[in-house]
């Protein structure tokens, strides 16, 4: 089973609760919600505040993907803010065990994001306490990039690591995640898709017409459809 999440920093933000009331009833499955600080990725994004104001208008869960420095200084904001699932960037904190584990005990999904050059070696002693890893297929900062063709091999190393080490843990990508990506991520081991100007957010189609294309694609795809963790 593949999931698909909308990558909320590609909506009009002007029309933001519209956007996630269509979204949810096309059938998305999580949404994903890019925070960046502007140190550790060159942008800025979505903040507590705007979460907040959303949040009333879903039940689908929201994934927040913290492209901050120093995540573990502000977990809570965002947990307060209606996160169900939090992703850090192993780049990013000296202290990924102790910041995952505070995810954790806060009854949330755990998430590591690796930066495209981050080897997977980098995993290896916290795969017992994470929900998902999130591969990104580019450089994290902006929509609207290409995808870095040598992920898929990542994409496939990570998926062997967990294989022969026994854990079920769910595979993201995120980055450029469209009609030409989506075989290859697929048939590497991804379960979670993080959907932007790549594949949902498209000007001439309505949400439901960009989900309903993009979940009759990939169920036409002729890989295995690993199972997914994720409730
Ligand atoms: C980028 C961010 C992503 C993007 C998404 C956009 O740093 O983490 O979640 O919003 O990748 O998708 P696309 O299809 O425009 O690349
Ligand atoms: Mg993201």
């Amino acid at each position: 089973m593949t999931l698909i999440g909308p990558s909320l920093m590609c909506a009009d933000m002007g029309v933001l609760r519209e956007t996630v009331i269509e979204l949810d009833q096309a059938g998305v499955d999580f949404f994903h919600l890019d925070v960046m600080d502007g140190t550790f990725v060159p942008n800025f994004t979505m903040g507590p505040d705007m979460m907040k104001s959303i949040k009333p208008f879903t039940n689908k869960p929201f994934d927040v993907h913290l492209m901050v420095k120093n995540p573990e200084l502000h977990l809570d904001t965002f947990i307060d803010a209606g996160a169900d699932m939090i992703s850090v960037h192993a780049e990013a904190t000296e202290h990924l065990q102790r910041t995952l584990q505070a995810i954790r005990t806060k009854g949330l999904k755990a998430g590591v994001a690796l930066n495209p050059s981050t080897p997977i070696e980098e995993l290896t002693y916290v795969l017992d306490i994470v929900d998902y890893i999130t591969v990104m297929t580019v450089n994290p900062g902006f929509a609207g990039q290409k995808f870095i063709p040598l992920m898929n091999k990542k994409l496939s190393d990570l998926y062997g690591l967990l294989r022969r080490e026994g854990y079920k843990i769910d595979i993201q990508v995120d980055g450029n995640i469209g009609y030409e990506t989506i075989p290859g991520v697929l048939e590497h081991g991804a379960n979670m898709l993080v959907c932007g100007t790549s594949s949902l957010f498209k000007p001439e189609m309505t949400f439901e017409e960009a989900v309903i294309k993009l979940k009759t694609f990939i169920e036409n795809q002729k890989v295995k459809q690993f199972e997914v963790n994720f409730k």
